[in-house]
Parts: structure tokens; sequence; C-alpha cells
């Protein structure tokens, strides 16, 4: 295949790490779509795409390979179709979309197109989450009965902070699960294997009034964390605290998977290293290529000592997605299906904070 020719839409921050993965991967940034003209040529201009154009019609016109969806969320089915009606494949930000019902949707048009179409849940591609989902799904490892972490950020602990995400409109009627609680769930069911059948949730807000686009004090809908009780399909407990107002923690995601043989712990601001708990001695075990049975994925086999960061895994995440478009099927690549397992999550989470009840994960 000649070099893959991607376009993206929406310029701000997840759109910038897109286009820079889209470079790492040797790809060309053939255009993006801005919010408004002006956004989209200063985008081009920084972003060092060929041109800006004006909508997403006219980016997918100039005949690109992948569309990168990074718009507010709910945004994102409307460029998701016009992908599709297209036959463009798609990488979209989570969440897929705003409600389990239209991510479905997507996931149909996707298919029936028979469209490659990712997520970015990129935390799964640090070498110490694959080692630790090596270590807990190896045939005989008797399975982590207790799971339980967080997933917490503070760049909303200023109650004078405001973002389009508060927004329901704009974000989706939950906010902080909807946009990193999912990143967490979906880690504990890619790392054990199991699935979240049932869950009990609250929300919970800092602040009840937040600056709206105007700077403007508006009542707040949407929360700022979340807390999590769940069962699953193999018997397992767990627990997680999620929080995008916690002073201190800037991107804290960390689990603990805890089985009767070990318990598997990651942080992932010290993501170099999986904490291995036993009855008779803990390890801490340090990414290295060199170790025999270490993961061998693209920015994993970056030598010991050279950290495999953020960048490093969303650009493996991105260089999976344009491997199957010339049909390569990359282990662990998060597709629209599992942006889909999101939504239903989600909906079963927002359900719950509204019944106080524990509610059932939908499959249908
Ligand atoms: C903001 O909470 C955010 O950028 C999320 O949208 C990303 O998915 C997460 O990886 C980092 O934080």
């Amino acid at each position: 295949m000649e070099r893959v020719r991607a376009a993206i839409v929406g310029t701000g921050f997840m759109g910038q790490v897109h286009a820079r993965s889209v470079r790492t991967v040797g790809a060309e940034l053939v255009a993006v779509v801005g919010s408004t003209p002006e956004k989209g040529r200063r985008a081009a201009a920084t972003l060092g795409a060929e041109r800006a154009a004006g909508t997403v019609e006219e980016a997918l016109a100039t005949g690109v390979d992948v569309l990168h969806v990074c718009t507010p969320n709910v945004a994102h089915a409307a460029a998701v179709r016009a992908a599709a009606a297209e036959g463009v494949a798609v990488v979209c930000e989570k969440p897929l979309a705003v409600d389990a019902a239209t991510a479905a949707e997507l996931v149909r048009l996707v298919t029936d197109a028979g469209l490659v179409a990712t997520v970015p849940f990129v935390y799964r591609y640090y070498a110490a989450v694959r080692e630790a989902r090596a270590r807990i799904q190896e045939p005989g490892h008797r399975p982590p009965w207790l799971l339980h972490g967080s997933y917490l950020q503070d760049w909303l602990a200023d109650p004078e902070a405001g973002n389009w995400r508060v927004d329901p409109g704009i974000g989706g009627t939950t906010r902080a699960f909807g946009d990193i609680g999912v990143h967490w769930c979906d880690l504990a069911e890619f790392v054990t294997g199991q699935r979240i059948v049932r869950v009990q949730a609250r929300f919970a807000r800092m602040t009840d009034r937040r600056p709206d686009a105007t700077g403007a004090p508006v009542p707040v809908a949407t929360e700022d964390a979340a807390v999590l009780l769940f069962e699953t399909d193999a018997g397992a407990v767990g627990s997680a605290v999620i929080s995008q107002a916690t002073a201190g923690r800037k991107n804290a995601l960390t689990f603990s998977f805890d089985g009767p043989d070990a318990s598997y712990a990651f942080d992932q601001e010290n993501p170099e290293t999986l904490w291995i708990g036993g009855r008779d001695g803990n390890r801490i075990l340090h990414r290295d290529p060199a170790r025999p049975g270490a993961p061998t994925g693209r920015s994993a086999t970056l030598p010991a000592g050279h950290p495999q960061g953020y960048y490093e895994c969303f650009a493996d995440f991105v260089a999976d997605t344009y491997a199957a478009l010339r049909g390569e099927q990359a282990d662990g690549l998060p597709t629209f299906a599992d942006g889909l397992r999101a939504a239903r999550i989600t909906e079963a989470v927002v359900e719950s904070t509204r019944t106080r009840a524990w509610v059932t994960v939908s499959d249908a």
C-alpha cells in the first residue's frame, strides 16, 4: 500500500495528538477540519497538513484512506457516518457516541461497509499492561477475583475551570466516566479477559456551577467524579474511582488485579514498571524487551531505559490501525466493537446513578 493518506476533524488537544502519530508512522496528513475556517487554517499550518478543509465531506473528497474523528463527543456520529458513506476507514475518539444506540448504529455502519474502524483505548499499548495481560491470561493461572483502581485527573479541580465536556449537550450526559472511566473499564476487561456484567454507581460533583463558553457561571449537570462497584462474568468483584477534579493527580490511571497466585498493579504515571505482589515476596518488573517472554509490540521493543510513553502508545495504536488497512490484524487493536462495549457500560453506569440500583450491562 502507498503511504496512508489521513484527514483529521477536530484540532484540539486530541487532534494534535492524532496528527503527531500520523506523522510518526510515516503517513500523509492531507487535510484537517477545524471548528472554524480560521482554526482549520491555523491547524493545517501547525500540524503539517497539506490543506485545511472546510467540512468533513470536503476532507473526504481529497481521497483519503482514513478519517480521524477528534471533535467534541456529540459530533462523532455525523463524522463517522460521512466516512462510512464514502467507504473511508475511521479512527474515532472515545466515547464513540453519546449513547449506546448510536454507538451500535455506527458499528453496524462500518461493519456493513467492511471498514477498518478503531477507537484509541491507547493505554492497552503499554508493555506493562500487555505483560499483566499475558500473565493473568496464561493458561493455568487462577483468575483475579478482586479488581480495583482509579483514574484521577485535576484539569477540572479548579471550580472556575470550564470545558465543552461539562455541557451535556456537547459532551453527553456523563463527563468524568464517559471520558476517562471508559479507559479504566476497557483496561480491566482487556487485561483480565473478564467482562463487567453488573454495576452500581454514583456520580459526584465538586462544584455545582462552572463558567460556560462565555465565562458566565452556569449550573453543572455532569459529574466531576464517579464511584463504581461492579461484578464480572467470572465472579470477580471490583471498584473504581474516577475523577477529573482531584488536585495533584494529572493522569493517574491505576489498577490492581488480585488473584490467588499474584496481584498485578500498574500506574500510568509510572508506566515502565509492573508491580507483581506474591505471598512470598513482591517484584517490580521493569520493561525490558531483552527479558524472555517480554511483550514485543512496536514501541515495547525500545531498549530498557528508553521510556515507552503516551506518544509511543498512541503511535503504536495508529500504526496497528493502518496495518489493518493492509489486512494485518494486530493483537489487542481496540475497534468500534470496544467503543460499543464502553457505551453499554456507560449506559448501565448512568442508569445506576439514577435508580441507585444494580444495573446489568446490556449485550444486546
Ligand atoms: C481528558 O480527560 C483526556 O484528554 C481524555 O479525553 C483522554 O482520553 C485521556 O487519555 C487523557 O485525558
